[in-house]
């Protein structure tokens, strides 16, 4: 299972702009056999300067940085909840996925139309938000519906999810969004969601800026870096760009959905990254390695990346007994580089 984020706005706001701009590198998905490689699906590698150093002291033959899936969905527009257009068939894309990345139109251009007329980010946000909770509304109660009986027969746990659903239904009735803890039900407006502000600086309003205050956003450009995506590192330094603006959104997915990244080295062959969830345990982390490594374990060895940059060498390190012997139910932390004994 690799994270997955769903690109959701209005028509021609820019989602297909950044989906281009973000999988321009080529990855070997080879590597990810879990991937399901579709057109609208894109697999893009998550930037890690640990990885780029433990590769530069080991060498491999391999290195394997961890993966972003980004869903590049059709527009949603007015009606999209009664499965209007494409509207059903995406909402039932974007279940599948972790975090949603709306794109919100801000920049200017005459030549390029707006579904509902003129440029109105808030209008924008509000439509969006409108429909994601209508079919969420719609989700609740097909699923009241289905548990009517027993909950009539008083059964206890029809009964339970009976006040979820009901609490649930009546935040989503007065305009906001579900709350955390509702997963289970795959409730669209339950997800994290980041917007991105798609223009320039001088696009974005004081009072747009003030509306999203309690939410995650970015502010940037997608034309200009798709553009920016096209040119190599080297050139970028040329011509005195900034880093990505994508890498900034790709970190951010990371840190809103708190995970954290662990290291494996396998002599000279592989150096890989892999994510998890922030307070899993080495077993968990054993688990996504290999299906076989959960059952066999038996213990694992543990040392923060920059110990191991600093002495230069896995094997040294190890020859040092600077590795921290832990067991199972040992938590994993960011920047552990481990090494399970089976
Ligand atoms: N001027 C400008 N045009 C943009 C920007 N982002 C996207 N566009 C243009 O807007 C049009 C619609 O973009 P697209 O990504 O296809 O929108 P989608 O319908 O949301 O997938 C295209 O012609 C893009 O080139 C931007 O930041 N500035
Ligand atoms: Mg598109």
């Amino acid at each position: 299972m690799s994270l997955s984020i769903g690109i959701l706005g209005l028509p021609n706001v820019g989602k297909s702009t950044l989906f281009k701009a973000l999988t321009k590198k080529p990855v070997d998905i080879s590597n990810y056999p879990f991937c399901t490689v579709e057109p609208n699906i894109g697999i893009v590698e998550v930037p890690d300067q640990r990885l780029e150093k433990l590769v530069q002291i080991s060498k491999p033959q391999k290195a394997i940085p961890t993966i972003i899936k980004f869903v590049d969905l059709a527009g949603l527009v007015k009606g999209a909840h009664k499965g209007e257009g494409l509207g059903n068939q995406f909402l039932a894309h974007l279940r599948e996925t972790d975090v949603l990345l709306h794109i919100v139109r801000c920049f200017q251009a005459e030549n390029i139309a707006h579904v509902d007329g003129e440029i109105n980010p808030h209008r924008d946000i509000e439509t969006v938000k409108k429909e994601l909770i209508l079919k969420d509304l719609e989700t609740v109660e097909s699923r009241l519906q289905k548990i009517e009986r027993d909950v009539k027969q008083r059964k206890k746990e029809a009964e339970n999810e009976f006040e979820i659903l009901n609490s649930v239904k009546e935040k989503l009735n007065q305009g906001e969004m579900a709350f955390e803890g509702t997963a289970p039900f795959f409730l669209l407006t339950s997800k994290p969601q980041i917007f991105l502000l798609n223009g320039q600086e001088k696009d974005i309003s004081e009072d747009l800026k003030k509306e999203l205050e309690k939410s995650d956003w970015l502010q940037f450009d997608l034309r200009e870096e798709l553009d920016k995506s096209e040119l190599t590192d080297n050139e970028r330094k040329e011509l005195g760009l900034s880093e990505s603006k994508l890498e900034e959104l790709i970190k951010k997915c990371y840190q809103i959905l708190d995970l954290i990244t662990f290291f494996t080295i396998v002599g000279e062959e592989e150096t890989r990254a892999w994510s998890i969830k922030r307070g899993s345990t080495i077993l968990e982390g054993a688990d996504k390695i290999h299906s076989d490594f959960k059952e066999k374990f038996i213990t694992a060895e543990v040392l923060n990346w920059k110990k191991v940059v600093e002495i230069g060498d896995w094997k040294k390190c190890k020859e040092l007994g600077l590795l921290k012997n832990v067991g199972k139910d040992y938590i994993l932390e960011d920047g552990d580089v481990i090494e399970i004994k089976i």
